[in-house]
């Protein structure tokens, strides 16, 4: 017994891991182990015997029994210690970088629009994209034999075969937004409608997709005059700087009289600077709205009369920011994204053209 106590006290104390541990266990205690058979033994001792023997196999189990329960103990301490040093864990160092995206210019420049009219009283209205060719066109004083229908390049949807109604279009201008705004809110109404526009030109200076910003005021005596003041003051909001205006006079088919609006810069090597100088700018379009828009718009024009106008963003955008090429804007090219594109926290206000 004195052999079997040693023999599986050394095993144990020398077993390296759990799985040594449980044959170790089944070898000496199992329902056929060394311990086991020795007991069954018992019944073949006289009484004499049995009263010694019996005590001394008990005690010998509870050994080896406990003796594995603290080697595995140990075994676990052993096992945690090592998994504590191996996944050792530094907090305290930087996070990896991650990639974050960036504000496009025409959607900064849009906001910067947007905040600028706003603190003049101008709402904000959005509408379809698609849109039919009387909100596009007729509305707007462009009948169906005009050269302006031919001369805006117009993308056409197709319709059903059979279908012999006119196409929808993709809109030339936001105008119809202000179509649609007129007829839903009459007047008086201050709106701006920025948005995208679509034409079929497609050179250095032209995409077939890009980004206005039209102004409606419509009141009892709003005149050519407010207009003036209106432009001027978001120009100079816009640049930071004060920026005069001149008109030219031109022609629109929705506006009577139309003017044709300059901004004063100056050219130096190449690049423009807008708010002096002796050189002119073309930046947008403007006018009186016609009184058949305004009827088509079903508001009076014997009772009302406003200005609307027209500005291309993505060129204002370019203005600015000193981007070169108008193409660029709509590539997805993450390097050029980032180097021209904003923070998100860059918020526009009336303020964010005038830097430091
Ligand atoms: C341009 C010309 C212009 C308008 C847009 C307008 C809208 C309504 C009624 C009257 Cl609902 N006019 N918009 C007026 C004049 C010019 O844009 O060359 N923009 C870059």
């Amino acid at each position: 017994m004195e052999e079997l106590r040693q023999k599986y006290i050394a095993a144990i104390a020398a077993a390296a891991d759990e799985g040594a541990l449980e044959s170790l266990r089944v070898q000496a205690v199992g329902k056929k182990g060394e311990v086991s058979l020795k007991m069954r033994e018992l019944g073949k001792m006289s009484p004499e015997e049995r009263q010694v023997a019996g005590p001394a196999l008990n005690a010998l189990k509870e050994e080896i029994n406990s003796a594995l329960a603290a080697k595995k103990a140990a075994l676990a301490d052993v096992a945690l210690e090592e998994r504590l040093r191996a996944e050792w864990l530094d907090v305290t160092l930087p996070a990896r970088t991650r990639r974050v995206g960036s504000i496009h210019p025409v959607s900064q420049v849009t906001e910067e629009v947007t905040a600028i009219f706003a603190d003049m009283g101008f709402g904000v209205a959005e509408g379809p994209q698609v849109e039919d060719d009387w909100h596009n066109f007729d509305a707007l004083n462009i009948p169906g034999h005009h050269p302006a229908r031919a001369e805006m390049d117009t993308f056409y949807m197709a319709r059903a075969e059979g279908d012999n109604r006119p196409p929808h279009v993709l809109r030339t201008h936001t105008s119809p937004v202000q179509i649609r705004s007129m007829m839903k809110h009459g007047a008086p109404l201050r709106i701006i409608c920025p948005g995208r526009v679509y034409r079929c030109d497609y050179d250095q200076t032209h995409t077939p997709m890009f980004h206005q910003v039209e102004g409606l005021a419509i009141g009892r005596d709003i005149s050519m005059a407010n207009l003036k003041w209106v432009l001027e003051e978001f120009f100079s909001a816009f640049f930071g700087t004060h920026v005069e205006t001149r008109f030219r006079a031109s022609h629109f088919p929705f506006t009577e009289p139309s003017a044709e609006v300059d901004i004063r810069c100056s050219w130096e090597g190449g690049t423009v600077k807008v708010g002096e100088g002796d050189d002119w700018l073309e930046v947008l379009g403007s006018g009186m709205v016609h009184p058949k828009v305004l009827t088509a718009g079903n508001i009076d024009p014997l009772a009302w009369q406003g200005f609307a106008f027209g500005i291309g963003i993505d060129r204002l955008a370019m203005l600015k920011y000193g981007i070169p090429d108008l193409r660029a804007f709509f590539d997805s090219d993450l390097r050029w994204l980032r180097h021209y594109g904003f923070a998100s926290l860059d918020v526009p206000s009336i303020h964010a053209g005038i830097s430091a």
